[in-house]
């Protein structure tokens, strides 16, 4: 080819001119591959581990690559006719798609200005409605299609932006983009879930919580696709579909909603064994979390991270919430569903908004093969965790949640998350539950997408630009330019070339095996971790799951499953089973026969780590919620000082009155309700505030809401701050007040000193709750 120097420009050439040169380069090029010369580097195996970049050629005639020499025409449609060289613009950041009609007339899709959006168009104005009204018909088809499938697990979700920050390189570990730079910032869509409801089922049913990761690094996307449990029900993929249809309604009536107290699913796990410590988690408080802010997440299977050097460790996921982990209790879960359906979603989006951003640590277990060889249970079962005591968590970096999203359909919705979505320096173990994963998440993209080309949806699209010849498809974004759409080619100089060994490359796993269906020996051992588990909790904690099976078991019409859970129970602990038994007034079953008799014993038959307890967080009380009650004839002085001593430490207090609109205090002045008992119950609020001033209290104490309030209060273990006078409001829901030193270390606080009251239920609120409270069936 020409020197470029010498070159007429594209303006000087002739078409003719240009076509001849076009036909002389690409001949030119093209023998500047007299063979395949990457061909040799196709075979052997260290070929196979540090595969070489492929073959390619400059181009310098762009007309050598394009589709057509017309592509310098330039308008306001096709753009300003410079070919895009090297260029994937469907990747553009999310603003490139945000839409804004500030200012903007109605139009049609084509772009075509809408007269009247009032009226279809009538034969006369009591006539029919004519066939030729597009505008009309382009509104209701649009609107008729606007629903897409729901995902078949994990419909209900909610989801905001921000970003990982790693707290120093680490290629030691991995060359994973992410982990490579001081506080350097990887841009991550998170998406929160519930399991098993449909996509308008309440937020706060009893269930695991997905917790779904996207970095969109600079060495392309990475899915981090986890639960807030760190174990799962199955070992298999092969029994994904029977576990989720087992779960969901049952298929004759489907009931019941975003709930496993149903007797499918209780008649299956009581069949599979291997669910028994997933189980465990599942009823404990873990089921029924705070919020998404305060829960853990964990990646669950084991990965590998892989060096630069091609050096590999397993790895084990951890998210650690930095306001701690808090649960609700079970009654209260069960009043939010009523009260509000949205209540983890409402959380998420408003701490967002009041700039409360939540954030995680990401720590990891890194363990080698020897280590795995070693231990009791087999790394590769997903019912099992690895005790923080065998290996400790190291932490990598933190990842803050700063930015929701502007439109909930676009982003949360199209969101496809994917466990096949890995990136240099990370890889797969052989977890047969994983693998199960690597192709489920891109398969049911396709049905519930709407086809194969998702990745290019914006919220979907990486930020390092994908290249290859795939082509065509069902909403095809890209305008894939030239002729070119194979590999190896000459024609386009070999572009888009293999990286070689700066790309993806396997971990070289070695596999040498007979072709079967089955299960190692390991993981027959079903219940050491669940044991484990139970033996690790807090005595409150303890009982919250015994009353979780109990009213999950009481649910069921078929008492032989009660019997075989019961069974399966005594497996983990007799103290257990025999309290879910005798809750059910059912006498105890022999134990269930084990899959395995003599398994290896435990390494570790208690860990701290597997508390609540734990993890009490940093203390802070930004955004939560605190209902300080109003009426005619309250003391309005102290109500307002501590209203703004909450606004001040971040805190979220309403003025909440039996009616909405203005109250008088007792000297005299105006207060706005900002919720009234009706609208707001009691089960919305971390903690509540009693009011001072007889006439307010005696208002108060007239109302059978107010009593709920102090009721469901004291019941779900939150902090009560009785100002003076207002114990009365206590008495009359049937809480005992003579002796007032028990009850502040109950975290009720009640006395004529409001400095002194103000300051404990201060300190109260860090703590969340008072499970000390606790009796079981409770007495308030
Ligand atoms: Fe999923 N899972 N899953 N899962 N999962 C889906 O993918 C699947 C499993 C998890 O916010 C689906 O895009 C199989 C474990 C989360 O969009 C589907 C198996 C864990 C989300 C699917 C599992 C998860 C999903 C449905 C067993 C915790 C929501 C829609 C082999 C580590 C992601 C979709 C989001 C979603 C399949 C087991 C977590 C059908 C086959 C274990 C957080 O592809």
């Amino acid at each position: 080819m020409p020197k470029k120097s010498q070159r007429p420009t594209v303006a000087e050439r002739t078409p003719a001119v240009r076509s001849a040169q076009q036909s002389a380069d690409t001949d030119a090029l093209v023998a500047s591959v007299p063979y395949n010369e990457t061909k040799q580097a196709e075979h052997g195996r260290t070929h196979a581990v540090a595969p070489p970049e492929g073959l390619r050629r400059a181009v310098d005639n762009a007309d050598v690559t394009a589709s057509t020499r017309s592509e310098r025409i330039a308008n306001d449609k096709v753009g300003n006719g410079t070919p895009p060289l090297g260029v994937n613009r469907t990747i553009d950041t999310l603003d490139a798609f945000r839409v804004d009609a500030s200012g903007q007339t109605l139009t049609t899709n084509q772009g075509v200005m809408i007269a009247d959006n009032q009226h279809s168009l009538k034969a006369g104005l009591r006539g029919p409605t004519l066939l030729e009204d597009f505008i009309l018909r382009e509104k209701i088809t649009h609107f008729d299609h606007e629903r897409i499938p729901e995902r078949i697990v994990h419909a209900r979700g909610s989801g905001a932006h921000g970003y990982f920050e790693c707290y120093e390189p680490r290629p030691d570990l991995t060359r994973a983009a992410p982990f490579q730079g001081l506080g350097k910032r990887t841009p991550v869509f998170v998406r929160f879930s519930t399991v098993a409801g449909e996509r308008g089922s309440m937020d706060t049913a009893r269930d695991a919580r997905g917790f779904a990761v996207k970095f969109y690094s600079d060495e392309g996307n990475w899915d981090l696709v986890g639960n807030n449990i760190p174990v799962f029900f199955i070992q298999d993929a092969m029994k994904f579909p029977d576990l989720v249809h087992s779960v969901k309604p049952e298929p004759h009536h489907q009931m019941p909603q975003a709930a496993s107290a149903h007797d499918t699913f209780w008649d299956f796990v009581s069949l599979m064994p291997e669910s028994t410590h997933m189980l465990m988690w599942v009823m404990s408080d873990r089921g029924i979390p705070r919020s998404y802010r305060m829960m853990q997440g964990f990646g669950v299977h084991s990965y590998r991270f892989v060096t630069a050097d091609g050096e590999s460790r397993f790895v084990k996921f951890h998210w650690s919430p930095k306001l701690g982990t808090h649960s609700l209790v079970w009654d209260e879960a069960a009043k939010l569903g009523g009260a509000d359906p949205d209540y983890h979603r409402r959380d998420l989006w408003e701490a967002i908004e009041a700039g409360v951003f939540p954030e995680w640590e990401l720590g990891v277990q890194l363990f080698t093969e020897e280590d795995a060889e070693r231990f009791s249970f087999d790394v590769l079962d997903a019912t099992k965790l690895i005790p923080e005591e065998l290996i400790p968590v190291t932490p990598l970096g933190r990842m803050v949640l700063n930015r929701n999203p502007d439109n909930f359909f676009a982003e949360t919705e199209q969101v496809a998350f994917c466990t096949a979505h890995v990136i240099p320096g990370i890889d797969f173990s052989n977890d047969p539950l994983l693998a199960g994963r690597i192709h489920s998440y891109v398969d049911t993209q396709i049905t519930r997408l709407g086809g194969a080309n998702f990745h290019q949806i914006p919220i979907n699209a990486p930020i390092h630009m994908p290249f290859n010849n795939q082509r065509d498809g069902m909403h095809q974004q890209a305008i894939h330019r030239g002729r070119v759409n194979y590999e190896p080619n000459s024609l386009a100089g070999g572009c888009p070339f293999q990286a070689g060994a700066r790309g993806f490359v396997s971990f070289p796993d070695p596999v040498r095996e007979d072709k079967l269906r089955g299960t190692p020996e390991r993981f027959a051992e079903h219940y050491h971790q669940a044991t484990l588990f139970y033996e690790s909790q807090t005595t409150w904690e303890q009982a919250h799951i015994v009353g979780a099976f109990r009213f999950e078991l009481s649910k069921l019409t078929v008492p032989a499953i009660r019997t075989r859970v019961l069974s399966q129970l005594r497996n983990v602990s007799e103290d257990l089973a025999s309290r879910v038994a005798e809750g059910l007034g059912m006498p105890l079953p022999a134990a269930m026969p084990k899959a395995i008799e003599s398994p290896q014993p435990p390494e570790v038959t208690r860990s701290a780590a597997l508390s609540l307890t734990a993890r009490p967080g940093n203390g802070e009380i930004r955004a939560r919620q605190i209902a300080l009650l109003i009426a005619d004839g309250v003391d309005g002085a102290p109500l307002r000082a501590l209203h703004a001593l909450l606004t001040e430490s971040g805190a979220a207090p309403r003025f909440v009155g039996p009616r909405l609109g203005t109250f008088t205090t007792t000297e005299g002045e105006m207060m706005t309700a900002d919720a009234s008992l009706e609208n707001s119950p009691s089960v919305l609020f971390d903690a509540i505030v009693l009011p001072s001033g007889a006439t307010g209290i005696e208002a108060l104490g007239m109302l059978g809401q107010t009593v709920e309030y102090v009721m469901n209060q004291f019941r779900h273990n939150k902090p009560i701050l009785a100002l003076p006078g207002s114990s009365v409001l206590l008495e009359r829901a049937g809480i005992p007040v003579a002796r007032r030193e028990k009850l502040t270390a109950l975290g009720v606080f009640l006395g004529d000193d409001t400095g002194e009251l103000t300051s404990a239920f201060m300190g109260a609120l860090s703590r969340h709750r008072f499970p000390e409270r606790e009796t079981d069936p409770p007495r308030v």
